[in-house]
């Protein structure tokens, strides 16, 4: 990947400047993929990284390119892997057939669309329409690279699943690398990506929602309970009570109590635990009106999981309102997560699915949380929410969105891995509903006003998102 990044930026097919989009707004980067054709190594390379994502990611009868920088590359892999090629106008022609779509085709088939750059969705949308209109099916299009400005979103909306071979992230990462281009430059072109985000963002239903709304959706007894909790309480905070003693933990738990919603704890770090005291943090808990979160983690086979959830020294099950699972064992660990139907658990207890991690380089891919709310969304009755720094493609206003990664002191993160934002930004631009906030809060100096400063930040933000659309 870094060298075809390499090859395209020297090719000047990634180009970096100011430049007015389609759509008016002012780039501080532009692709322009039409040279690609002027350098057949690297068309023959695009097109088999695209033939790849196709292949893996659908049935493919039958492809179509998007007119015109798509055609040469929808031709190569029509050629080298033998499928079919359909061709679309950009105009019916104003004599013989007026067809607009060239080629031979039943419908029923499925046709990919290849498309090189996708910012909006728009193109391959319109040409999605023409094929549809005879009878062809259209689920999936590939593209060399998705800008990131709403397209994906678009077209699941429509129907079309899109796989991007990269995105500009990872051309803007590699490039620097590589010392293509420097820091500055890079941070511009990824503040402008960030920027853009935030109106994807908006355009998720679920975020503009009002808690009231969303309440009466959810399928879990404790989100609906937590949705109770945050309007009665006016906060989205979770605290990460990440502390050795449970002595300690239930004194801040005390004393933050009235301003939270959420107290998480990783009962493995206690090294006073006893189940007599966690009765004593439910006490807190119900007094104070928050819900006990066990951070677990659960990542194993169902057998295994059922019984580190019931079992062992801790007994998870007998105190926590809702638990976190990493969902990559797979539906049926998240459906067997609580024991059988008749569990208990099922109602007392909420899965908080981990869809992406808050960490540099984690592993949680977006086709990995994509599919792993897939399986969350069909799992309703076990699933509360996730945790995740964006909101995912399977959304439901239902679900409720923990993001992690929470400090308003660090920028930077804690050169472990660990990297922050604002409240406002993980409510506003990143989705979360509940924001989970660790050491900017159990390091400070006074607790309390700390936590008053989080739940009055976070708060605010997600009244701004649910008023202002
Ligand atoms: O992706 C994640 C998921 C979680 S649950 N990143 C995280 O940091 N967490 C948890 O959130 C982590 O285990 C810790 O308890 C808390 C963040 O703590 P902080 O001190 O970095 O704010």
């Amino acid at each position: 990947m870094d060298e075809l990044a390499t090859k395209l930026f020297d090719i000047q097919a990634v180009k970096f400047g100011s430049f007015t989009l389609k759509g008016g707004q002012v780039s501080p980067i532009y692709f322009d993929f039409r040279l690609i054709i002027s350098y057949p190594a690297i068309l023959e390379k695009v097109a088999g990284l695209l033939w790849k994502k196709c292949a893996y990611n659908a049935n493919v009868d039958l492809i179509c390119g998007v007119p015109y920088t798509a055609l040469p590359i929808a031709t190569l892999i029509s050629v080298t892997n033998r499928v079919p090629m359909l061709l679309r106008r950009k105009e019916a022609k104003d004599y013989g057939t007026k067809k607009l779509i060239e080629g031979d085709f039943r419908p029923g088939m499925n046709c990919i669309i290849v498309e090189d750059v996708v910012t909006t969705g728009t193109s391959v949308l319109e040409t999605a329409v023409e094929l549809r209109k005879l009878g062809i099916l259209v689920t999936h299009a590939i593209v060399l690279l998705d800008r990131r400005q709403g397209g994906k979103e678009n077209l699941a909306k429509h129907g079309i699943e899109l796989s991007a071979v990269f995105h500009v992230e990872e051309i803007m990462a590699s490039l620097e690398k590589q010392s293509k281009v420097d820091h500055k430059v890079a941070e511009e072109v990824m503040d402008f990506i960030r920027g853009h985000q935030q109106s994807i963002v908006s355009r998720n239903p679920r975020l503009h929602e009002s808690l009231e709304e969303r309440r009466s959706s959810s399928k879990h007894p404790i989100a609906t309970r937590l949705f109770e909790l945050m309007m009665a309480k006016k906060s989205n905070l979770c605290v990460a009570a990440d502390l050795t003693s449970l002595d300690e933990v239930i004194k801040l738990a005390e004393s933050i109590g009235p301003k939270i919603v959420v107290l998480k704890i990783h009962v493995d770090i206690l090294e006073d635990f006893s189940l007599a005291k966690m009765k004593q943090l439910r006490k807190v808990a119900k007094a104070h009106e928050f819900l006990i979160m066990e951070d677990r983690k659960f990542a194993d086979i169902a057998n295994t999981v059922q019984q580190q959830f019931h079992g062992g020294v801790y007994k998870i099950s007998e105190w926590a309102d809702l638990i976190t699972a990493h969902p990559l064992a797979g539906p049926e660990m998240i459906t067997h997560l609580f024991g059988d139907s008749s569990s208990d658990s099922r109602r007392t207890c909420g899965c908080v699915l981990i869809l992406e991690m808050s960490t540099k380089n984690a592993l949680t891919s977006q086709d990995y949380s994509k599919e792993a709310a897939k399986w969350g969304l069909i799992a309703s009755d076990i699933v509360a929410g996730f945790v995740g720094q964006s909101p995912p493609d399977a959304d439901f206003s239902g679900w409720i969105q923990f993001t992690p990664g929470v400090n308003s002191a660090s920028k930077s993160g804690d050169s472990k891995g660990q990297q922050y934002c604002s409240p406002a930004e993980a409510v506003l631009e990143r989705g979360a509903d509940i924001i989970i906030v660790g050491r900017g809060l159990i390091k400070s100096s006074d607790v309390v006003a700390t936590a008053e400063n989080y739940r009055s930040e976070g708060w605010t933000a997600l009244t701004k998102r649910i008023t202002n659309p």
